[in-house]
Formats: structure tokens, sequence, C-alpha cells
């Protein structure tokens, strides 16, 4: 019975942790997947970029609502650049899976960033989140620069 209880747990585990681990039919899945992701993170990202930038008005609930939801997209890009998934509509270039260490260290950065943001959104802070919109932005610049095509 301990053991069936256990496997049920595990197996619960497994399937809470599925983002990180999603499985893709296809190469194309794959691609479509990492793309919408970052997608939708780059929509809340530049909400609270543009309140940074004094493109738009700031408003504290909104900055903390969309840095958590481009935190939480933040995490689910990465497992789905998925080998074989090199080649198709994608900008990636191939030196994400030729040098894998490197990218994971720049998809970590950028990451790390994206949570200071959210914790400096829910502080309310205007100056904390320019300084930390900033920081991410760089982030996403510096791993655009090495892992994608133009
Ligand atoms: C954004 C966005 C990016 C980054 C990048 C930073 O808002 O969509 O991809 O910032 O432009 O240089």
């Amino acid at each position: 019975m301990k053991t069936i209880a256990s496997f049920i747990l595990a197996a619960a585990a497994v399937t809470l942790a599925a983002p990180a681990s999603a499985q893709f039919a296809k190469p194309e899945d794959a691609i479509k997947y990492r793309k919408a992701s970052l997608t939708v993170m780059a929509a809340h990202f530049g909400r609270v970029a543009a309140m940074a930038n004094g493109r738009v008005p700031f408003d504290a609930k909104a900055a903390a609502d969309n840095a958590a939801v481009a935190e939480a997209m933040s995490k689910l890009p990465w497992a789905a650049f998925v080998d074989g998934s090199d080649k198709g509509d994608t900008k990636a270039k191939s030196e994400i899976w030729a040098d894998g260490a490197k990218f994971k260290d720049a998809s970590e950065k950028m990451q790390a960033e994206m949570s200071k943001l959210a914790v400096a959104a829910k502080t309310g802070s205007l100056d904390s989140i320019k300084v930390a919109v900033g920081a991410t932005a760089g982030t996403c610049k510096a791993c655009h620069d090495a892992f994608r095509k133009d």
C-alpha cells in the first residue's frame, strides 16, 4: 500500500513538473511552444518596460501582475530546445545545441533577472523596477546576440 501511495505521489510530482519537461510529438511542436512562451513573456515584460520607460503611466498593480506572468513564462521555453528542432520555422542558431552549457547559462541569467524584476515589481518601487527592467533587457539582448539569427 505504501509503495502504491509513493508511486501515486511520484506520478503527481512528475505531472506537476510537466512544464519543465514538456514533451513534443514533433520538432515543429517544440518550436511553436518555445516561440509562444517567449512571445507571451515579451508581451508582459514589455508592459512593465513601458512603465519603466515612462511610455505608459505607472500602475503598481499592473506592473506586479505583468512581471509575475513574465517570470512564469521565463521558465518555459528552454525544455523546448530539443534535439532536431534546430531546423524549420526558427531563428535559433546551431550554437544552442553546439554550446549547450553557454546557452543554459544565458537562459538562467535571464530567469534570475526576471525573478528580480518580479520581486521589485511587488515592492511597488518604480525606481527598483527601472533598474530591474534594464538588467533583464540586457540578458534578453545578450542571449539574442549569441543565439538568435537576425
Ligand atoms: C524586450 C523584448 C526583447 C528584449 C530586447 C532587449 O522588451 O521583447 O526581446 O526586450 O529587446 O534588448
